[in-house]
């Protein structure tokens, strides 16, 4: 962390996004400083005091929001990472700026069903959605909306939340679909657990455990049902490296929580049935994996073949974070075997001489050919669930504390 994020100080200062071969920055969110905000809390964590202090300094003077909104990213990284700093430091700055993006998130609102885009405060959709609204970006923004009511006392923000789930619990007898036009509240096509439409059935949990809201934890153990017969990566079926934020969801659910570990071994086998060490980003699953248990952390020999549809690694999260929930619930060392064996393929092949770590391609290969961008859910995500898969429970105890779809963790009500 500390060596990733001295790279983006040195070379990209400021930027959204950071370029690390060609050492520069990238303004790709509107030039609010993602990356610094998206880094502070596991700055915050880990003890890096001169970076962390850089970072708020950053935020104190010149944190502006403004640009090309997109209303989904911006909520999980920017919102969601202000009101984590505020969560873990009660530091009002940060509750302060958090209050200022979310009175801008709230143009996304002409209807119940949020836009997806906003341009100088204009309703937009994405480029290429057609005029709709995608699932997630709907289904993802009430863990940090209902956060910010609740430390700022203003409740407009969680009625935004409040409508949205009264949208989901009229459609809530099928798994839901990829896009949503916000005049009509008409869904369309595919129904699935990877990108797209991911972290809204995490939300319903994750909201229930942030305030206990009930009809939250009842579309969640619906919908849970329906994943659990439908979804499971299993033969024959393609999966996205982001689908596998479901083993940790099913963990933290639970219910299925057999099967979450299930999901869990089958998506480190992405990883490490791969020549690289490092998974692609989309699978397909030849014979079903997760009919037998893994022995050993390190075997290949459970489960059947896995095929690369996607010969690229983004420094995505997914897998790690799964693996946390997986210690979590089990500690069973064969898991750290596993965070041991992912994070060292990654040191490996992603991290470049100036300290920054990029995506790579070829991952399929024994050695992957550099890309040249360092994701800030790297910083966010990645090495925060890695690091904290070697810490004790009590740090981030999970009855305390409800990570975003970004990791950014956010203290529950009720402590
Ligand atoms: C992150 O921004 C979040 O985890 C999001 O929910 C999905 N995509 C990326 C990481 O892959």
């Amino acid at each position: 962390m500390k060596e990733a994020f001295n790279a983006y100080m040195k070379h990209a200062w400021m930027a959204d996004e950071f370029l690390p071969v060609s050492e520069k920055g990238e303004n790709s969110f509107g030039g609010n400083g993602l990356t610094i905000i998206d880094s502070l809390d596991t700055l915050y964590l880990m003890g890096l005091s001169d970076e962390y202090r850089a970072a708020k300094h950053f935020v104190e003077h010149d944190f502006a929001f403004h640009g090309r909104i997109n209303v989904f990213e911006h909520t999980i990284r920017v919102l969601g990472g202000l009101l984590s700093a505020y969560s873990l430091t009660h530091e009002g700055l940060f509750l302060e700026k958090a209050e200022l993006v979310g009175e801008a998130l709230l143009g996304a609102f002409t209807n119940r069903i949020p836009c997806g885009v906003l341009m100088n405060g204009i309703c937009r959709s994405q480029p290429w959605a057609n005029g709709k609204s995608i699932n997630a970006e709907v289904g993802t923004l009430a863990i940090e909306f209902v956060a910010l009511s609740r430390f700022t006392g203003d409740a407009r923000w969680a009625q935004k939340i409040d409508a949205i789930n009264t949208f989901w619990s009229e459609r809530d007898d099928a798994l839901l679909k990829m896009f949503i036009d916000p005049k009509t509240e008409r869904m369309s096509g595919k129904a699935t657990i990877g990108g797209g439409i991911d972290s809204t059935y995490e939300y319903f949990l994750k909201l229930h455990k942030l305030n206990g809201d009930v009809l939250a934890g009842r579309l969640y153990r619906k919908f849970e049902g329906m994943i659990v017969k439908e979804l499971l990566p299993k033969s024959g079926r393609v999966f996205e490296h982001l689908g596998c934020f479901m083993g940790g969801m099913l963990i933290l659910g639970e219910t299925y929580s057999k099967e979450g570990l299930a999901v869990t071994e089958t998506c480190a086998r992405m990883y490490t049935t791969n020549p690289s060490g490092l998974a692609c980003d989309k699978v397909k699953l030849e014979r079903s994996p997760i009919r037998k248990t893994l022995r050993s952390p390190i075997s290949h020999e459970n489960g059947g073949r896995i095929s690369c549809l996607s010969d690229v690694y983004l420094l995505r999260p997914e897998v790690a974070e799964s693996i946390f929930y997986a210690w979590r619930s089990t500690h069973d060392e064969k898991w750290r075997l596993l965070a041991t064996q992912i994070w060292g393929a990654i040191k490996k092949h992603c991290q470049l001489a100036n300290g920054a770590f990029t995506d790579v391609r070829y991952v399929s290969r024994d050695t992957p050919q550099k890309l040249d961008k360092q994701e800030s859910w790297f910083l966010a995500e990645t090495l925060k669930y890695l690091w904290l898969t070697f810490q004790p429970d009590t740090i981030l105890p999970l009855d305390e504390f409800v990570f975003n779809t970004e990791a950014h963790p956010i203290r529950v009500s009720h402590k």
